[in-house]
């Protein structure tokens, strides 16, 4: 009887919080002849739908870098809209196929909900806006200040942790929909708004002839590495979106761009240049995918420069630890070998 309960509780343990999928997202993907890839409700530079309705931003690319590496095409993207709140769960149901949409990679989310990171996009940290004629030197000024935020975020946590290491007391706005919570920032209803730099960048950005009314004071309060999730337990799609990230930063290291894509996959003699756009080593089979997964990729987006510029110069950033390992940043591709 004892040990009937054991196993039954440790069967329990073992549950995990939402029935998982089948672990065949390749399957389930080729057969839907569609990526479901989970995003953003809407932030400038990430993911966000422009005026036509084509969802743009780094996140938003990312998305379409692994459609084409997947299905030949990076039009073959349907984009799920979800919020901090509603993220994992869209991921752990089978809702998406990917989670591309500026989650912060953490013990909690890698470790114990059944999720995976498969490498850092962006290497963010949390900031604070406010209006400038508060004149605040640093974030220690925010003292007795009412700070707007979204909940269900790393931003919430490091807010009550900074506060607490640096005695600064601070009446939280939690408000879950972005538009509303920025709207409440810049209505004035609260005296900062914090999240992460990027974010930042992208609602100061919004503020059009404005902008200038707003600072993003100094401080970096949270390290936010920024990266795409898949379920656990399906290694052959975690390896497809983990090396297409590769794949993209790996083309910026070698000078492979959407527009010579072609040329160099016919003509460049180095090995590895070989290799990454399929031209040597079958990696596209061992994959599971065609020989040109990566070439397609980097025609659909891209190489992780290009995507970088495209989306986040607009919005004012610095590309800082984001540039390549070789040029003092951090981002650089373990070898296609
Ligand atoms: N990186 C942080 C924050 C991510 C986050 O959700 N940020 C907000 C503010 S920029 C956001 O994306 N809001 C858009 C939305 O709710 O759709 C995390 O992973 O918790």
């Amino acid at each position: 009887m004892r040990r009937l309960v054991l196993l039954l509780s440790s069967l329990l343990l073992a549950a995990p919080a939402v029935a998982q999928p089948p672990p065949d997202t390749l399957g389930a993907v080729r057969a839907r002849g569609q990526l479901s890839c989970g995003v953003s409700t809407g932030v400038v530079g990430l993911s966000q739908p422009d005026a036509r309705g084509e969802w743009r931003g780094l996140d938003a690319d990312f998305c379409r870098a692994v459609a084409a590496a997947v299905l030949g095409d990076g039009a073959k993207v349907r984009f799920v809209p979800t919020t901090p709140q509603t993220r994992f769960t869209a991921l752990q149901s089978g809702e998406v196929d990917l989670l591309s949409r500026n989650t912060t990679w953490s013990f909690a989310r890698d470790v114990p909900i059944g999720l995976a990171f498969v490498g850092v996009i962006m290497h963010d940290g949390q900031g604070f806006i406010t209006r400038r004629d508060l004149n605040l030197a640093d974030a220690r000024g925010l003292d007795g200040a009412t700070i707007c935020l979204q909940p269900g975020t790393t931003t919430e946590l490091n807010l009550a942790d900074w506060a607490r290491s640096n005695n600064v007391r601070f009446t939280p706005v939690v408000i879950e929909n972005f538009q509303e919570v920025t709207q409440a920032f810049f209505s004035g209803r609260c005296d900062a708004y914090t999240t992460d730099r990027s974010g930042l960048a992208s609602i100061r950005a919004g503020q059009g002839p404005r902008a200038n009314d707003y600072v993003i004071l100094p401080d970096t309060i949270g390290a936010e590495p920024l990266g795409p999730l898949v379920r656990k337990g399906d290694w052959r799609w975690f390896d497809i979106a983990r090396w297409t990230l590769n794949a993209l930063v790996a083309a910026e290291e070698h000078g492979v761009t959407a527009v010579n894509v072609e040329d160099r996959a016919r003509s460049d003699a180095s090995p590895e240049v070989q290799r990454l756009l399929g031209r040597a080593g079958e990696f596209g089979r061992a994959l599971g995918l065609d020989d040109a997964w990566a070439a397609n990729a980097i025609r659909a987006v891209g190489n992780y420069g290009e995507v970088w510029q495209r989306n986040l110069a607009p919005i004012g950033l610095e590309r800082g630890r984001d540039r390549l390992a070789r040029d003092g940043g951090l981002m650089w591709s373990p070898p296609f070998r």
